[in-house]
């Protein structure tokens, strides 16, 4: 019998890797897709990965309590992963009660769902290193206190809180990870990393001249999305459930990122990066940096590739995909 696993935000950067990853171990995978006028390219980043045939996608929505419980009910996991989000902490001031309902309460809409049909399945909450915000300590763990900076981040607080409280109060496997920003070649095109590839690729190929961007002070600790998901995973095979810091304990600032990024293809940020306040943001996180060692001693999970592999393998997807005309 093969174990079946629910991931709402399939069609987003983890979704995608992390089906791949559960097909690889031989699970059945089933994804919740949010209804789009634009079907056609909804599913691009799992027809990247070769992988669009193989998972069993069902209509609904984080918002929609009753449809949920439908798509639960019919699929019956034994895993559940709730990966979706209104997941761009800059829109989240543009529409922060969109991103309230979406990544708070449909985050509590996912736990009653399961807590109603599946009590059973093990669960895996999508926190986030955002939480931190304001940072109370230089290295952040699982007991650091959080400041949240963003409505995205408070919404995130919420969904961790409800998740930690489901385990406590209803007995629910229901693990939360604490997860420090992680890219790849699907990422999507509004966060930094991936604006700055696909900039770079554009200036290389003659495509663009200039590149702007915001705050190049800020200070991420960027790991590979490839790596993060295998954490989650992790989690949800522990007798116990539990909250667990995925990060590389490396901080890097975005102007170093933005360096890397053009060296690779030989070519020097000062003569291409303009600042635009337009990016700029009302408050900002300056700085994360976390410390996986709980993840590294109980789950035995460390992460696999460098920031130097990254950069390398975002930039030349980038390339090819704008030389192939691609579209992603
Ligand atoms: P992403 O690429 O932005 O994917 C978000 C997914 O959520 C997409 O599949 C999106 O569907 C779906 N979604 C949005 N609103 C929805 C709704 N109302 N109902 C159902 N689905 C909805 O995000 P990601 O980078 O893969 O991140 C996955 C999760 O981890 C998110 O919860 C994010 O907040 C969290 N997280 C990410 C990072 C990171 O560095 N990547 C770090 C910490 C935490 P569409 O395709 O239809 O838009
Ligand atoms: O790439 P970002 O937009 O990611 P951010 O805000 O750190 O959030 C991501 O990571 C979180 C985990 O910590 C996730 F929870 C969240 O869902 C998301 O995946 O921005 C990174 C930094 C910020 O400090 C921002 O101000 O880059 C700075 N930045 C500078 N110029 C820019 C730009 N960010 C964007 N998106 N665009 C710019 O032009």
């Amino acid at each position: 019998m093969k174990k079946i696993a629910l991931i709402t935000g399939v069609t987003g950067q983890d979704g995608a890797y992390l089906s791949q990853f559960l097909l690889g171990k031989g699970y059945e995978v089933h994804g919740l897709l949010r209804r789009s006028a634009s079907a056609d390219v909804i599913d691009a980043r799992l027809k990247w990965l070769g992988i669009q045939d193989k998972i069993h996608l069902h209509d609904g929505n984080l918002t929609d309590l009753s449809g949920l419980i439908r798509v639960i009910k019919e699929v019956q996991p034994a895993e559940i992963y709730n990966l979706a989000a209104q997941s761009f902490v800059k829109s989240s001031w543009q529409q922060p009660l969109l991103t309230g309902q979406v990544t708070g309460i449909g985050a509590a809409n996912m736990l009653e769902a399961t807590r109603i049909v599946a009590p059973e399945a093990r669960f895996y909450q999508a926190s986030s290193s955002e939480m931190y915000g304001l940072i109370q300590e230089p290295v952040q763990s699982e007991t650091t206190p959080f400041y949240p900076r963003s409505p995205y981040a408070a919404a995130k607080l919420y969904a961790h809180w409800m998740t930690v409280n489901y385990r406590e109060s209803f007995g629910l496997h229901a693990s939360s990870g604490i997860l420090f920003n992680h890219e790849s070649p699907l990422r999507g095109i509004e966060f930094v990393t991936r604006k700055i590839t696909d900039g770079v690729a554009r200036i290389k190929l003659g495509l663009a001249e200039t590149l702007s961007l915001g705050n190049l002070d800020a200070q991420r600790d960027w790991g590979h999305a490839r790596d993060y998901v295998q954490a989650m995973w992790l989690m949800l095979q522990q007798d116990e459930a539990d909250d667990y810091v995925i990060a590389t304990g490396r901080t890097t600032a975005v102007r170093d990122f933005c360096r890397m990024a053009f060296e690779h293809v030989g070519l020097n940020l000062e003569d291409h990066v303009r600042v635009d306040e337009r990016f700029l943001r009302p408050a900002e996180v300056d700085i994360l940096l976390g410390n996986p060692g709980k993840a590294k001693d109980k789950l035995g999970w460390s992460p696999e590739t460098s920031l130097e592999a990254l950069v390398s393998e975002m930039v030349e997807a980038d390339l090819r995909r704008l030389s192939h005309h691609e579209h992603l």
